[in-house]
């Protein structure tokens, strides 16, 4: 298949971008009343507004015919027939089977996987009722009360932003604890203050070889048994999530009490499988399988609503509309609600690591931009720090406000001035305020002509900043579980457009082999003198500080 940047698709929307780069958000929304109604769409628990974005309607058809000459919908068929989309591993990227809750038989290598599925999760429902009624006891017969994610990225990420996030359904008596990182630092406070006795760990590795996983599962081994944990009754204390059940099995797991995952799930795409026992931990067993409704419900969204009205697909084209014509580099996640702070790391995760591609499936370089840089925090507190480049910096920002109607709490007065300023703020980046504008306001505040035509030019904004809003009625599990799987399926159709395969990171896999031989050489105690000067040079030093 050729590059897009080859297709008539291509040369039709850089064409309207030159007419459409000159005009304002203001005018469009000033032309047309409908606007809000015309560019706003729902599906299942999401209500999306993407009338703020700089396209009009004949953008989205030139964006829609991109899509087709992309073979879209032929690739979102492939996806979900389980054909190996992942090319480069040959593997399916089928996260939908963990989470489809039809009767649908979906195949890989022709048998059907949803009876492995459904096992899985029947384990996961009355283990993690067990840990959560005090039927599951540690070593000396006490309840756990405390548990203890070890895994990283893709394994870490999603569960630990889903435990956050759906944290006013969970259940008190528990609490659920994150390592990830290797720096010894993140182990050793969180297991300070914890009893041996009555802690879970869960450790979550695909692969079962992730020196980050493995290095924090070791230790809270050596200080479970160091604090007088029985070593007969590791299992009672440990509990492995992974494909490798003979790495398992070296730990001192019996893998036949392992959870399992399989080659076809991506880790960043993993959340919905055995990878999210600490939230069935955490919330119950029934409010995971409503996050997995919520997933579903997107996914038969995404595989039957025609792409014009079709809430990954519409993401995905404008994102791509961004990033290939107005050079837009980044993209903001921006929740309006404190339990969605794990949000944007997340989604940088997802977005990052699928779409950070430089060849094309068939492994030609590319020439246009792939994978925008994600990044993003929550409302109200970006507002009063980074929000500041958005209103009056020079670069192109667009944006994704997600917010909920109803709070979990009863201070509806503070509910009601989070979302005002999330509306407004989507209001002022769209709008700005122009030069007349603020003389008229520093006129009306009384200022002097002097001072109005001194200040008027700082307070400028020119606005035009495009921007999505995303609205659920409560961040509940299924409005959570559609959400994720919006962003994910989105991802999906940017890296069609761009031809990339969004399921491999060889990336990812360079850094950790460089990491092992550095490794060998700060436990030799010396630099090899192998590697470039800077890298050498910063070996020895680590080596000999002085
Ligand atoms: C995700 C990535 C990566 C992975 C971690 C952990 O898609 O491949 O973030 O999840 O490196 O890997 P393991 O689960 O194998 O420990």
């Amino acid at each position: 298949m050729p590059l897009p940047t080859r297709s008539a698709a291509w040369a039709a929307l850089a064409a309207h971008h030159k007419t459409l780069a000159r005009v304002h958000l203001r005018d469009l929304f000033d032309q047309e009343p409908g606007r809000f109604e015309r560019f706003s769409l729902e599906a299942g628990p999401l209500f999306l507004d993407y009338s703020r974005n700089r396209v009009t309607t004949r953008t989205l058809s030139l964006l829609l015919d991109w899509a087709r000459e992309s073979d879209l919908e032929s690739w979102v068929a492939r996806l979900f027939a389980g054909e190996a989309v992942n090319q480069t591993e040959r593997r399916p990227a089928l996260h939908m089977a963990l989470r489809n809750r039809s009767n649908r038989p979906i195949e890989v290598a022709g048998s059907d996987v949803m009876p492995l599925v459904h096992a899985e999760l029947a384990r996961m429902r009355s283990f993690s009722a067990a840990v959560r009624d005090g039927g599951w006891t540690g070593h000396s017969g006490a309840p756990v009360t405390d548990v203890v994610a070890i895994g990283i990225g893709g394994s870490s990420l999603g569960p630990r932003l889903v435990v956050e996030a759906l944290a006013p359904y969970a259940e008190p008596r528990l609490r659920i604890h994150f390592v990830a990182n290797v720096d010894g630092a993140e182990i050793d406070s969180t297991l300070a203050g914890l009893d041996p006795a009555r802690t879970l760990f869960v450790v979550i590795s695909k692969t079962f070889t992730t020196a980050e996983t493995l290095a924090n599962a070791r230790t809270a081994r050596a200080w479970y048994l160091d604090k007088g944990g029985d070593p007969q009754a590791l299992g009672r204390h440990f509990v492995a999530i992974s494909t490798n059940a003979a790495k398992v099995a070296e730990f001192g797991l019996d893998p036949e009490k392992s959870f399992a995952m399989w080659d076809w799930v991506g880790g960043r795409y993993s959340l919905w499988s055995a990878v999210g026992l600490p939230i069935a931990i955490a919330v119950g067993f029934d409010r995971f399988a409503e996050l997995l409704d919520g997933a579903h419900e997107m996914d038969e969204h995404f595989r039957s609503a025609p792409p014009a009205a079709n809430m990954p697909v519409l993401l995905g084209l404008i994102g791509a509309w961004y990033g290939g014509f107005f050079g837009a580099a980044s993209h903001a996640i921006l929740p309006y609600d404190r339990r969605l702070a794990q949000l944007p790391a997340f989604l940088q995760q997802l977005d990052m690591e699928s779409n950070g591609k430089r060849v094309t499936r068939e492994g030609e370089p590319v020439d246009y931009t792939t994978g925008p840089i994600v990044w993003g925090g929550v409302g109200t507190d970006g507002q009063h720090a980074f929000f500041q480049l958005l209103h009056q910096g020079t670069r192109l920002v667009p944006a994704d406000f997600i917010a909920a109607i109803e709070p979990h709490h009863g201070l509806a007065e503070h509910h009601r001035m989070l979302l005002a300023n999330c509306l407004a703020q989507g209001e002022a980046l769209m709008r700005g305020r122009t030069l007349a504008e603020a003389g008229a306001e520093l006129a009306a505040a009384g200022a002097a002509p002097e001072e109005q035509q001194r200040l008027a030019p700082h307070m400028v904004c020119p606005g035009n900043q495009p921007s999505n809003t995303i609205l659920m009625r409560r961040l509940d599990p299924r409005s959570l579980g559609a959400l994720l799987a919006l962003y994910e399926h989105k991802v999906f159709v940017q890296a069609v457009l761009w031809r990339i395969n969004p399921f491999d990171q060889y990336g990812v896999e360079l850094g950790k082999k460089l990491a092992t031989g550095i490794l060998r050489e700060l436990e030799a105690g010396a630099p090899s003198g192998t590697r470039d000067s800077s890298t050498n040079g910063l070996i020895a030093k680590v080596v000999s500080p002085s």
